[in-house]
């Protein structure tokens, strides 16, 4: 009830610290869409249409004649998109688009960025990717507005995954993805296990919050706080695609969550659904679910099999997040996805092989470290407001009014400070200890680690398969174990990857020597 309270006063507070950067005006106002915002009502919120054909993302095609050489230009600039009839919205786009890069493993890339966004700086991070700690776009290399710079990098053997590429400049990384900037990174192995039959279709998950205006409002408190979760979510920048499918047809689904902060539980209807690869590529063998969490950032590879006629609908159900402050969106029952299928069957498929790859056991750690994550309300930390009587939904105003931070190990990100120090080639256990309300899916740089086990109330639970990951869940009360191993020298960040939490302060810099 406390916070209830407390983020309806909001708008009347005086707002200090990392915040008041972030805020720039006060709350927009939508209704109508996806998920239900009861903001104050100011703007009829634009339809979208839906059912459209789902379109492919464009290829950046590779300039270079040379065999395992990758060239190309991608610029970063102020675009319009259509989303709704007669509304145009400014965006940020890399080259006009959402473009996917695919390249193979052993290759050698090379992109030539230029900054087109008049008057921000910005940065291209290869999310995943195991590139070289000065071409990762860490908020320490910034690109000034005007200026280009080129990323070189090579794609190790062993490294075939989806990857995704998004800006991360200090203080506007969850403006210039929520404004539309990201781009797929497809790594393809020499031998792909998965029969070329299924096909290999990329969706790429947004979020979007327009105004009657068709613009992006700006974020709010509420945004600060949960991390901004828009009202419509874009499979490919669509809503509710359509795509038709033969019946007993497999399908390649490659599902990338590139919002700020949707916890986007899925299921789908009518069709069965097995795993076989995750952020890091595929797993060792295929695992059949009936539903699975993809939390901001994360990725995942599906092969669906469409054996009943008729619609198959990619929908969402409820997840509990830890939601702070009244409104939380209605996330359930939105249908991001509906495949056609067709009466007439098709010709037999070849099977999914049983066993995909193998995935190397890390070792025994020679070092373990530990992330707690927590959140602090009006320069109070959870630790404060015990003592001072109060549980965590119980806020005190500062004399300078409202400040939200998230932290780690109690320190919020200083772009000067490293917090560890580790080195090539040595494996760490990392304990990610989560004491905040909110689930923080935590993200680090430069590598793929290995989940070990999950520990909540005591109970400890291992992974249900062995995957490569680069960004895991930690639950609010979870402590997550994972095993790591860099083996590139140079700073690298680790934070959570609702963007807005980490522009609050909830990132850390390892820096890893040779
Ligand atoms: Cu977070």
């Amino acid at each position: 009830m406390y916070r209830r309270t407390f983020l309806a006063g909001l708008s009347g507070l005086a707002v200090a610290g990392p915040v008041a950067a972030q805020m720039k005006h006060d709350m927009g106002g939508m209704s109508g869409g996806h998920g239900q915002h009861a903001m104050p009502a100011t703007d009829a919120n634009p339809v979208l249409p839906e059912g459209q054909p789902l379109k492919a993302l464009p290829r950046l095609s590779n300039r270079s004649a040379v065999p395992g050489l990758f060239q190309a230009e991608l610029v970063a600039e102020p675009g319009v998109v259509r989303f709704a009839e007669g509304l145009d919205t400014p965006v940020l786009l890399y080259n006009g688009s959402t473009p996917v890069i695919e390249a193979n493993e052993g290759d050698k890339i090379e992109i030539r960025f230029r900054n087109g966004i008049p008057g921000e700086p910005t940065t291209i991070h290869w999310h995943g990717m195991p590139v070289p700690a000065d071409q990762d776009g860490n908020p320490t290399d910034p690109v000034a507005s005007g200026s280009e710079r080129l990323y070189a990098f090579n794609l190790p053997e062993g490294s075939a995954a989806p990857y995704w590429f998004h800006p991360h400049p200090h203080g506007l990384t969850a403006e210039q993805v929520y404004r539309g900037l990201a781009g797929i990174f497809l790594v393809k192995p020499k031998d792909d296990p998965i029969p070329p039959e299924y096909g290999d279709t990329i969706l790429l998950l947004s979020d979007l919050r327009i105004a009657a205006d068709g613009t992006m409002p700006e974020s709010t408190m509420a945004d600060l706080m949960n991390g901004r979760v828009g009202d419509h979510v874009l499979v490919n920048g669509q809503k509710n695609p359509a795509m038709a499918v033969g019946l007993g047809e497999k399908r390649r689904l490659r599902l990338f969550n590139a919002t700020n902060a949707r916890f986007l539980r899925l299921r789908f209807e009518n069709a069965s659904v097995t795993v076989v690869g995750t952020d890091g590529g595929l797993i060792e063998a295929p695992v059949a679910v009936d539903e699975l969490l993809l939390t901001p950032a994360e990725r995942v590879e599906l092969i669906v099999s469409f054996d009943k006629p008729g619609a198959a609908r990619l929908t969402t159900l409820d997840y509990e997040r830890g939601w702070m402050g009244p409104d939380k969106p209605a996330e359930a029952g939105m249908v991001l996805l509906t495949a056609n299928v067709a009466d007439q069957a098709v010709a037999a498929i070849p099977p999914l092989p049983a066993r995909l790859r193998a995935i190397e056991t890390l070792g025994n750690p020679v070092v373990t470290r530990r992330f707690v994550l927590t959140e602090s309300m009006g320069g109070m930390d959870h630790g404060d407001m015990a003592m001072n009587g109060m549980d965590h939904s119980g806020m005190s105003m500062s004399s300078s009014g409202m400040d939200m931070r998230f932290l780690i190990n109690g320190a919020s990100f200083d772009m000067n400070r490293v917090d560890e120090v580790s080195r090539v080639g040595q494996v760490e256990l990392w304990e990610i200890v989560n004491e905040a309300d909110m689930d923080h899916p935590f993200h680090v740089h430069g590598t793929q680690f290995q989940i070990t086990e999950h520990e909540k109330d005591g109970n400890i639970s291992p992974p249900a398969y062995r995957a490569w990951k680069d960004t895991v869940n930690v639950a609010a009360g979870e402590t997550v174990r994972i095993l790591l191993r860099q083996d590139l020298p140079g700073p690298r960040m680790y934070h959570c990857h609702i963007l807005e939490h980490e522009q609050l302060g909830m990132m850390g810099t390892v820096d890893v020597q040779a």
